[in-house]
């Protein structure tokens, strides 16, 4: 973060915006008041934009400004624009309790697209659910987030039905896969989830389960758990941590001259792994929730303002933050038609707002999308991608497996 200089001589308007500023995160964007200033609506964005997990939440925070200027340019909520307010959540429970209780108390946004982990959901998510402010878990893909609550929906499919994907992907690969050891973060709600699922196809495909590692997302030196996979000649290793742990492991299991499958989760499922194992991240497989090729309008607009901005193709987790965003404005949009959204008592909107956006049908970059009644995402198309490091390691890309 930069600190500015300020002149002795500050101005009074300086003064004024200086009060008015929410906070001291550079992705904030607006005033945090009721929104009466401008009458834009505001809408609460907490993801981690720092520490580790800002590997993950920094797409979240391009995907989510992409939505807010396409929004807003086709007139907002039926000519009032959208103001998203963004508060940093860090990586644990109490950075994102704390941005959880800003947005709902200070900002007074209607609803929150929030936060990154599972792990931090766990514990966030229900304050805005006994607060009666609708949630959207741009990312959140453990078992159990849409039980937290009836404010609590995902736009981030489940590991169920994501992560088995990556395994059948393998399989076509290289059907003379027969040993798989598994290797997952035991601090973090995702991971554990993630890995039940994970282990259950192993079985399911009758493939022999050698060993499962256990890891913490702050381990740094991962030989004594890679030795030990190693040492049992797995065929396939299945990783489920986060960006930076996993992309050590999986640097540290190819230094240690394993030749066989990987296959990573969704936490590892971003470009800024490529500087954590570089070269060795080559060919690992990681399952998608979407697929820039993904047909229709909005993704067209989303994957060009994307490309245009960023010069490369557009993440899952900026497709999804995005998505959030797009659902609370379309439910938005559908609650002004019938009675003014910007006349009605923040309470109201609020609870509004939530039995909306659980009704609705939503065209988005993940494909048509929509919710059963207790908030899970209903979304019908995955895919798997493939890391291809340049030979410098300097840069990769996501390939689709087709
Ligand atoms: C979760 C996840 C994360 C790895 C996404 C950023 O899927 O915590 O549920």
């Amino acid at each position: 973060m930069k600190t500015h200089r300020r002149s002795v001589l500050m101005s009074a308007l300086a003064i004024a915006l200086a009060a008015c500023s929410s906070s001291p995160n550079p992705g904030t964007t607006g005033t945090p008041s009721t929104g009466t200033s401008s009458n834009a609506i505001p809408i609460g964005i907490g993801v981690a934009q720092t520490s580790n997990v800002a590997l993950l939440g920094q797409e979240q925070v391009a995907g989510a400004k992409i939505a807010e200027k396409y929004f807003n340019d086709r007139g907002g909520i039926n000519g009032t624009p959208i103001k998203l307010i963004f508060q940093d959540t860090a990586g644990d429970e109490a950075g994102a309790i704390n941005a959880f209780q800003t947005l709902i108390t200070q900002n007074k946004v209607v609803g929150i697209v929030g936060p990154t982990l599972s792990q931090q959901a766990f514990s966030a998510s229900p304050i805005a659910d006994r607060a009666k402010v609708p949630v959207l878990g741009p990312s959140n893909t453990a078992k159990g987030i849409p039980q937290i609550g009836d404010f609590v929906a995902r736009v981030s499919a489940p590991v169920s039905v994501v992560a088995p994907n990556s395994v059948e992907a393998a399989l076509k690969i290289n059907p003379n896969i027969k040993t798989v050891a598994v290797f997952y973060a035991q601090n973090d709600a995702f991971s554990k989830s993630e890995t039940e699922i994970f282990q259950q196809t192993v079985k399911d495909k009758k493939l022999n389960l050698v060993t499962v590692q256990k890891f913490q997302t702050t381990d740094t030196d991962f030989q004594t758990q890679a030795t030990a996979a190693l040492n049992l000649k797995p065929d396939l290793i299945i990783i489920s941590g986060l960006a930076a742990d996993g992309g050590n492991l999986i640097r540290q299991l190819r230094e240690l001259g394993y030749k066989g499958t990987l296959i990573g989760g969704n936490g590892l499922n971003t470009s800024n792994v490529f500087a954590v194992c570089k070269q060795l991240c080559d060919g690992v497989l990681i399952a998608q929730a979407y697929n820039p090729e993904q047909a229709g309008e909005v993704n067209k607009a989303f994957r060009d303002a994307y490309v245009n901005q960023y010069k490369k193709e557009p993440p899952q987790f900026s497709a999804q933050a995005f998505t959030g965003v797009q659902v609370f404005v379309e439910a938005l949009q559908a609650i002004d038609k019938t009675s003014k959204v910007a006349q009605k008592p923040l309470p109201d909107l609020r609870v509004a707002l939530n039995e909306q956006l659980l009704k609705g049908k939503y065209n988005t970059p993940l494909g048509e999308i929509a919710f059963t009644p207790e908030g899970e995402i209903v979304q019908n198309q995955f895919y798997v991608a493939q890391i291809k490091m340049n030979p410098d390691g300097s840069d990769g890309k996501f390939t689709f497996l087709k």
